[in-house]
């Protein structure tokens, strides 16, 4: 089979996952009670993609990870697809990968299904009937139990809707937890930690349940008469001077690829690869019932899987260009998520301005259009929208927009929760945190670069200092793993420098990007809590690793009920010197939500985010050649 792609990083076709899962299929060592976690594109060596020119043969690879639940085991499985055969085929003991969308759903079923949850629910709550009852799956994570190490484990949430589309999550069924063996797909036992009513009132969303809508908004319209600005072949991109390749991923969703900006005819490489590589929410209240919460949302559930389709759940405005994912079900079923990424451009206000008083009539103004990149999983009740957003002005900004509905408990009348705010009258939310680490594979115009930690540092008062205004930023040229890690700083406005020393700029300093972190957190719970030992890549904010191609995932590659002590925290170990070579920047950003009644029924976004912004990568402003918008007849409607 040749590809069609035109890019050796666009990720797997429809067709070619089909073809790994007809190679697997066909080798013989595809149990019936084998699960495919995820097959998606093995990644060619850098140097390949350096030396890729457009036409060039593509020779393609794919990686598939399979869990077998009859013997409880994981393999990670590579593929040539050109030569339809496995090139390796490697079993790795005691890990259990993401849970699959098709075990959310049968999970369910067997909670559903079971008669120990169904005694139970009819003893604390007099239900018969299950068909209301919702079951979201959950992690169990791995709290040092022989059955956490031993079996594949679920500890589902569980909730009761009034009526079929009624919001279940207003009515949490608080004492009973479900433990169900994924791997049998049977409830193991129904933990009763006490008896709570449920919340006596409703509280819908939904367009048809809402009793009367606001009538004051006008229609707003944006209009592109001559198409977008962008060029797309393939998942391959050009935006006025960006270019890059949209890659896609079960576990991570989205990923940008190749990102480059076009420079005086030159295409110069700023980002190899960005991607989100893990997600961790751990919840604060001790309560027996709610301790146990902390989702790992990319290792765990996958965000690529849980994607949406924005066919019909998008609210973007002008044109849109969407690319579809192309994944498989644990069964080996083809699954295109349809429309799982959307691109659009919007404007984004002034760019730059300046008036010159002596010539009024001459004021110079460019408004700013960017470019979104986005995709939203949908985890169970809460929604992560993740948006890439490209500047004119070279400036890239990432940003998480979390939505959706709050996980959400009972407490009984007159009971006021000390880890959580009230919500409703017997409904209470926990105190929770959610962070995320986003992993970006630096090439400033090559592979070799380095990361200066910078600092702003004001004068000691003294002679040189006699106005004592003097402060200066102080550059730490990052050595090795270990001293770059670092947290936030208020006090020194710390930023990172992510250069090229090999690359001078203009003014003969090293060509460079800014890093800017924005909103950011630390997290409360202790660093022998269970969910933190699985969770390394909370300790600090900012790591820094020499590039390694199995490195992707902050947690490591198998967070899952996992013991802990993998991922950044044991590379780093290492101490690996990251000078001058191809660095990796992984950024962690913490969410602290304390919820609030206006986070219900359905929570506005809040945004969490960073931007990277050249800083002595151009010569100068690179928006300078923006042409001025056409004049336009002014519309004024308040005379
Ligand atoms: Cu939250």
């Amino acid at each position: 089979m040749t590809s069609n792609v035109t890019h050796p990083l666009e990720p797997l076709t429809a067709d070619e996952v089909k073809l790994a899962v007809t190679i697997l299929r066909d080798s013989g060592k595809v149990m019936p009670t084998t699960r495919f976690v995820s097959v998606h594109l093995k990644e060619p060596a850098k140097e390949v993609v350096h030396r890729f020119r457009p036409g060039a043969p593509i020779t393609r690879e794919a990686f598939a990870l399979l869990f077998d639940n009859g013997k409880n085991a994981c393999y990670e499985v590579t593929l040539s697809l050109a030569e339809r055969k496995i090139t390796s085929w490697k079993h790795v003991p005691g890990v259990q990968p993401t849970m699959t969308s098709d075990e959310q759903v049968e999970c369910e079923q067997a909670v559903l299904g079971s008669p120990e949850f169904k005694a139970a629910l009819k003893k604390h709550y007099g239900i018969e009937d299950t068909s209301l009852v919702m079951v979201d799956i959950w992690s169990a994570g791995n709290y040092g139990s022989e059955e956490d190490r031993t079996r594949r484990l679920a500890r589902p949430l569980c909730f009761l809707r009034s009526d079929p589309t009624d919001n279940g999550y207003a009515k949490p069924i608080e004492g009973l937890r479900p433990v169900v063996d994924l791997n049998e797909m049977r409830v193991l036992r129904v933990e009763e930690h006490g008896h709570w009513p449920l919340p006596p009132q409703q509280c819908n969303y939904a367009a048809d349940r809402v009793e009367r809508f606001r009538g004051d908004i006008k229609p707003l319209e944006i209009n592109q008469p001559d198409g977008p600005s962008f060029e797309v072949e393939g998942k391959r991109v050009r935006w006025q001077k960006w270019s890059f390749v949209i890659g896609f991923t079960a576990r991570e969703g989205l990923t940008i690829n190749n990102l480059c900006y076009e420079d005086g005819g030159k295409e110069r490489s700023i980002l190899y690869r960005a991607s989100l590589s893990e997600m961790v929410v751990p919840y604060g209240d001790p309560a027996p019932q709610q301790a146990r919460k902390n989702a790992f949302d990319a290792g765990e559930y996958g965000l690529g899987m849980c994607a949406n389709s924005l066919e019909l759940g998008c609210d973007c405005l002008g044109l849109i260009k969407y690319f579809d994912g192309d994944l498989v079900t644990s069964r080996g079923e083809p699954l295109t998520i349809k429309n799982a990424i959307c691109m659009h451009e919007e404007d984004y206000g002034i760019l730059w301005k300046h008036t010159d008083r002596r010539l009024p009539d001459k004021p110079e103004v460019r408004r700013s259009r960017r470019l979104v990149i986005s995709s939203i999983a949908t985890v169970e009740n809460y929604e992560y929208g993740f948006f890439w957003y490209l500047y004119q002005d070279g400036n890239i900004q990432f940003e998480v927009k979390l939505t959706g509905i709050l996980s959400l408990g009972a407490v009984k009348p007159g009971e006021n929760p000390k880890y959580g705010a009230m919500i409703a009258p017997q409904l209470y939310a926990p105190n929770h945190q959610h962070f995320f680490n986003v992993r970006l594979d630096f090439d400033l115009d090559g592979t070799a670069n380095t990361v200066y930690q910078v600092d702003l540092v004001a004068d000691e008062l003294g002679p040189n200092n006699p106005f004592e205004n003097a402060f200066a930023a102080r550059a730490t040229r990052l050595e090795s793993e270990k001293p770059a890690r670092a947290n936030l700083s208020l006090e020194t406005g710390r930023t990172w420098m992510i250069v090229n020393e090999n690359v001078k700029n203009a003014v003969g300093k090293p060509v460079g990007y800014r890093f800017m972190p924005g909103d950011n957190s630390v997290p409360y719970a202790s660093k022998n809590a269970w969910w933190r030992k699985r969770a390394g890549f909370v300790n600090h904010h900012v790591w820094v690793t020499p590039f390694a191609a199995g490195e992707k995932h902050a947690g490591g590659d198998y967070p899952n009920q996992s013991r802990g002590g993998d991922g950044l925290i044991r590379w780093t170990e290492q101490d690996r010197p990251i000078e001058n070579t191809d660095v990796v920047l992984w950024y962690t950003m913490g969410h602290t939500h304390i919820p609030r009644p206006e986070d219900y029924p359905v929570m506005p976004a809040a945004y969490i985010g960073f931007t990277l912004k050249p800083a002595g990568f151009f010569a100068a402003n690179p928006a300078n050649d923006l042409p001025p918008a056409p004049k336009k007849e002014a519309k004024s409607c308040c005379h």
